[in-house]
């Protein structure tokens, strides 16, 4: 028989290809030598380091499944999530800056645009040298975006778009936005439009105070009578699928992203309750310490090989939406327990930001509710077993 590998227990290592190897190890090196020196103070302070997105795409690192021909690495989507994994193994609020710009921004762009908003955007948000952002939650329409009142009416060579958006990841210092608008030009059908910084009337102004994902700036969008031109339009999709083919790539990145996080707590607990003595010998030769060991490793492992699965299935060209839900959802519910009890495990220790797993606990209630809530990924899961509709 094998030997068992407690850190890798199915050997998820084996079942990658060598590009991917090599693509998890220069995020996992940039990771850990760039963004893990920093984030206790960014997360104390608040702050979010714009240049992180132009380090990050002279690795090729940002939109990494699209094609050459834009500046990007044209790999999988199993690679995506490996990177994904790495740098949330570090802290969500990165991942998050990294999948917006990937999956909600550049990803639309590709698929939805013309060549010509292909080739002005792609390459600078391939760089990093532009961030972007998207707007889909308004503040009345969260989980239900069907309800958003943002407008677009057909103006003399363009449209005129009004509206709020509020909640949207790297929004205060983002050069381009992706927004969604319901447009009276299009039967209100709900439609894409690419706006710029600068553009009139159009506003992005921080939210301050998050408790949980301190490290990505998160603002609103206000749109005040924004004029666009006609090319502001993504021609190539109509409707609710629009932002939900965006949703179905950062989803799928969650639930890899989310793991990472998780390692990071479990190897923490395992490391902390190995050197911690008390009642005269280590923690980790207790009980019930042991379970609580077993337990992340067993989700972490079950997670990790779901992830992989829907990932080559997505590269295949063979990915249902329903597959992201339940690996969206069932992760990230994990990760949350699992930080939850890795901080338990530090003790008092465990409340500062040194130990980081209490970070990792109030970043992951924000993983947990964004892209879909729990809940939201219940009901995607329930209607397709049932044929019953339980929204409304
Ligand atoms: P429903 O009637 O189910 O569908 C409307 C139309 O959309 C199509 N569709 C999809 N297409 C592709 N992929 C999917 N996953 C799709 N789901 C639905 C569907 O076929 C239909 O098309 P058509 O042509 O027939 O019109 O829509 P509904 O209004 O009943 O919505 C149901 C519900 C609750 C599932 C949905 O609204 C939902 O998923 N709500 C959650 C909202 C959400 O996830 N918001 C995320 C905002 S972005 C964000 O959080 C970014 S944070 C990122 C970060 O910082 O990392
Ligand atoms: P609500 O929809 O009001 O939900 C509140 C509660 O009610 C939840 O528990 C939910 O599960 C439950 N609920 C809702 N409907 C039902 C139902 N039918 N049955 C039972 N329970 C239900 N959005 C963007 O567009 N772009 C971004 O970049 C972005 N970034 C974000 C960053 C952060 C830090 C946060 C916190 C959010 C971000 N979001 C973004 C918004 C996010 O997608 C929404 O917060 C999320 O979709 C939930 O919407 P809501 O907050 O309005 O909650």
């Amino acid at each position: 028989s094998a030997a068992f590998s407690w850190e890798d227990p199915f050997l998820l290592d084996d079942q990658l290809s060598e590009d991917e190897r090599a693509i998890r190890d220069t995020a996992r090196a940039f990771a850990q030598e760039q963004l893990l020196p920093g984030i206790v103070e960014a997360y104390a302070t608040e702050t979010t380091d714009r240049g992180l997105f132009e380090r990050m795409g002279a690795l090729g690192l940002l939109g990494v499944t699209l094609p050459e021909e834009y500046g990007c690495a044209q790999a999988g989507y199993v690679a995506y999530g490996l990177v994904a994994r790495e740098v949330e193994r570090v802290d969500s609020g990165y991942r998050s800056m990294m999948s917006v710009q990937s999956s909600l921004v550049m990803y639309p762009i590709h698929a939805y645009g013309s060549e010509e908003q292909r080739r002005r955007y792609l390459p600078k948000l391939a760089s990093g040298a532009w961030v972007g952002c998207f707007g889909l939650t308004e503040p009345d329409a969260g989980s239900d975006p069907a309800g958003m009142t943002t407008r677009a009416v057909r103006i003399d060579g363009g449209y005129r778009l009004s509206g709020a958006k509020t909640w949207i990841s790297n929004a205060p210092f983002a050069d381009v936005f992706v927004v969604w608008a319901k447009s009276a030009a299009h039967d209100d059908a709900i439609r894409g439009f690419v706006l710029e910084k600068g553009m009139k009337g159009l506003s992005a102004p921080k939210i301050a105070g998050k408790l949980s994902l301190r490290a990505s700036t998160t603002g609103e969008i206000v749109m005040a009578d924004v004029e666009v031109p006609e090319g502001a339009l993504l021609p190539h999709v109509s409707g609710l699928k629009g932002p939900f083919g965006c949703l179905n790539r950062a989803r799928y990145g969650i639930a890899w992203g989310v793991m990472g996080a998780a390692e990071d707590c479990w190897h923490r607990a395992r490391h902390y309750t190995l050197d911690r003595k008390q009642f005269g010998r280590p923690l980790a030769q207790t009980q019930l310490v042991q379970k609580k060991l077993a337990d992340m490793q067993t989700e972490i492992a079950l997670g990790l090989q779901a992830a992989l699965r829907v990932g080559r299935l997505f590269d295949e060209g063979r990915m249902a939406p329903e597959m992201v839900s339940l690996i969206k959802r069932n992760n990230c519910g994990k990760a949350l327990d699992i930080a939850r009890v890795a901080r338990d495990m530090h003790g008092g220790n465990g409340i500062m930001g040194e130990y980081h797993v209490m970070r990792h606990a109030q970043n992951l209630e924000t993983v947990n509710t964004y892209e879909g809530t729990h809940d939201v990924h219940a009901l995607i899961l329930g209607r397709a077993q049932t044929g019953l509709q339980a929204f409304f």
